[in-house]
């Protein structure tokens, strides 16, 4: 086996398989791999024989990406997320992002334009205005982030299904990607862009979408994990080209599924 005779896995083996186990828990359906994961077992699953660190990364990205379609092939279109009373909102609720609260991004709303571009008919540029023209709804659902937290919140805005009908989207192309006013981007397939509880929010809580929650807009699925909901989104594109994601980039999984 090239596990045993490398002799940079000799020396660095626990190392990577302990930082390989622990990144698979971040990102994966955990409890399989955190059993499971052995050196060996990790190249007889994916056929890579992992003689340095780059060989490893490979087979791990194979293994997420494995987990992507598995994830995708377990996801009901039709089942719903737990919803729950106005009297169990997290209160206050959480910031996350990948820099701290005081460097939260300030759009402007009134010259703000949502740009809507790839497989869709209709690319004109959105007001915040048109899209509180559109029939809006409210739901209260859980976020879960894998820091290690989850909390409960309100949310209102468009349902994204409705959203992606009215630019005329190909809804059976494979992704539907944001970009958002920080350097942050993600991308979602579309059986959970079509999903019922997919919203594009615009309030939180009944008020406006304040800055640390994405204004000025969100998009909130309660059935993908925090880092697959884009905050401070200023673009939306519908494409069959994998566009990943900033996290997703660095090895979180990109189904993300909760
Ligand atoms: N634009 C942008 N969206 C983002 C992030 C970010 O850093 N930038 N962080 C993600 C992560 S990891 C989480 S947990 C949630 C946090 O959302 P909240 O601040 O509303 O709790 O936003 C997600 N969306
Ligand atoms: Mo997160």
């Amino acid at each position: 086996m090239p596990i045993q005779t490398s002799p940079f896995l000799a020396r660095n083996g626990d190392a990577i398989l302990k930082d390989a186990t622990a990144r698979l828990v971040r990102t994966g359906r955990r409890d399989f791999l955190r059993r499971s994961l052995t050196l060996g077992g990790l190249s007889m699953l994916t056929g890579c024989s992992l003689s340095d660190n780059a060989s490893v990364d490979a087979a791990l990205t194979r293994v997420s990406r494995f987990n992507d379609d598995v994830q995708a092939w377990l996801f009901d279109p039709n089942r719903l997320a737990p919803t729950y009373p106005e009297s169990m909102i997290t209160r206050p609720f959480p910031f996350n992002a990948y820099y701290t609260e005081d460097q939260v991004r300030h759009v402007d709303g009134d010259s703000f334009r949502l740009e809507v571009s790839g497989l869709v008919a209709d690319k004109h540029r959105w007001t915040l205005a048109e899209l509180h023209a559109m029939p809006q709804v409210d739901q209260i659902t859980r976020h879960i982030c894998v820091e290690g937290w989850s909390a409960i919140g309100r949310w209102g805005g468009v349902p994204f299904a409705s959203f992606l009908r009215r630019v005329g989207a190909d809804l059976t192309a494979k992704y539907v990607g944001f970009m958002c006013a920080d350097d942050y981007y993600t991308s979602i397939d579309m059986p959970t862009a079509l999903h019922p509880q997919t919203q594009l929010s615009l309030t939180y809580d009944g008020q406006i979408l304040p800055p640390k929650y994405g204004f000025p807009m969100k998009l909130r699925m309660p059935t993908k994990l925090g880092y697959k909901n884009p905050k401070y989104i200023k673009a939306i594109f519908v494409t069959n080209t994998y566009p990943g994601g900033y996290w997703e980039d660095q090895g979180y999984n990109w189904f993300g599924g909760s």
